[in-house]
């Protein structure tokens, strides 16, 4: 099922289609998909976990035939207007280009069911809370593409995703970055500061310095001498399929795609726990507002694991 098979807005369903996989059978298979205990203090001491599979070659194969849609001028989807940002290049420099698009979930079957896939929602639930003893209904917030053309492929500034969403609180967000094709230090993988998701000012985030993601270094700028002397990159060096799992504060951030030799294309997953509130009148995404101080539910931010469903 592609972009043209009826459904005009896939955000009106709140479970997977089917399209991308076969429907969880009982209760054990949830528990396959499960986390150990030592990944979990991996997150708490780093902020991150790295090289987690998530989807096989083939449904990597699948998803990048239609990430072409956003790739590619000539073939729009009738109901491409569904997306909550499209930035065909955000740096807005030809030398660096970096596609970035919001809300790709409504416009197909697979980004759609990539939202509930089974293999991210339970760690998702298990990383909300990392110390607690219980796992976490899960809330999808919204996703994210981030791809870079070879050899004239832009950077992801280093930043902390966090400092973007404080529309939304409490802080109980997390993401998820899957690599849909092997990530290189040469074609621009994302990188990582390890412990940094300590880093706040007065229990906020670090400031947005950059939203279009440009100016790489300048974190360095507002970063203590302690920071600074900790600012260590991990480059992460996905393959195909694997995801990293990262804490709304972890820094994070990628250099170009200078030698290619193809693109370096990711889709990014953003959840948060269910309860979480808005915290603005303003819009939250294109289009969609939620009274400041009401909880975030409705059409565009469904609930898509509950620990009940494994018990
Ligand atoms: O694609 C990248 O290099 C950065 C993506 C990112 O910021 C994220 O996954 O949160
Ligand atoms: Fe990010």
């Amino acid at each position: 099922m592609t972009s043209d098979d009826g459904y005009k807005d896939w955000s009106l369903l709140h479970e997977p289609s089917g399209a991308l996989f076969d429907p969880v059978k009982d209760k054990r298979e949830w528990g396959e998909y499960r986390l150990t205990q030592e990944d979990i203090a991996t997150f708490q001491r780093d902020g991150f976990i790295n090289h987690v599979k998530v989807l096989s070659e083939e449904q990597c194969d699948r998803i990048l035939h239609d990430y072409r849609l956003f790739m590619d001028n000539n073939e729009r989807p009738p109901n491409m207007d569904l997306l909550y940002e499209y930035h065909k290049n955000q740096s807005g420099d030809d030398n660096n280009v970096l596609m970035h698009a919001l809300g790709h979930w409504r416009v197909t079957a697979l980004f759609h069911d990539l939202v509930f896939l089974p293999s991210v929602i339970v760690k998702v639930s298990q990383l909300l809370r990392p110390g607690s003893e219980e796992d976490t209904k899960v809330r999808f917030w919204h996703d994210q593409l981030f791809a870079k053309p070879a050899r004239h492929g832009g950077v992801v500034a280093w930043h902390q995703d966090y400092s973007y969403w404080t529309r939304t609180r409490p802080m109980q967000h997390l993401t998820v970055h899957i690599a849909l094709e092997d990530q290189t230090e040469e074609n621009g993988t994302i990188q990582y500061i390890p412990g940094s998701h300590k880093w706040t000012r007065d229990g906020q985030p670090l400031p947005v310095l950059d939203f279009n993601f440009k100016d790489m270094e300048g974190i360095k700028t507002i970063l203590t001498p302690e920071e600074l002397a900790h600012f260590k990159p991990v480059p992460a060096n996905l393959k195909k399929g694997e995801a990293t799992f990262h804490h709304a504060l972890s820094v994070h951030g990628s250099y170009g795609n200078r030698q290619g030799p193809g693109p370096r294309r990711a889709a990014v997953l953003n959840y948060f726990a269910d309860g979480t509130k808005s915290n603005t009148d303003e819009e939250l995404l294109s289009g969609s507002r939620i009274p400041k101080g009401q909880v975030m539910g409705g059409q565009l931010y469904p609930l898509v694991y509950d620990p009940v469903w494994a018990k």
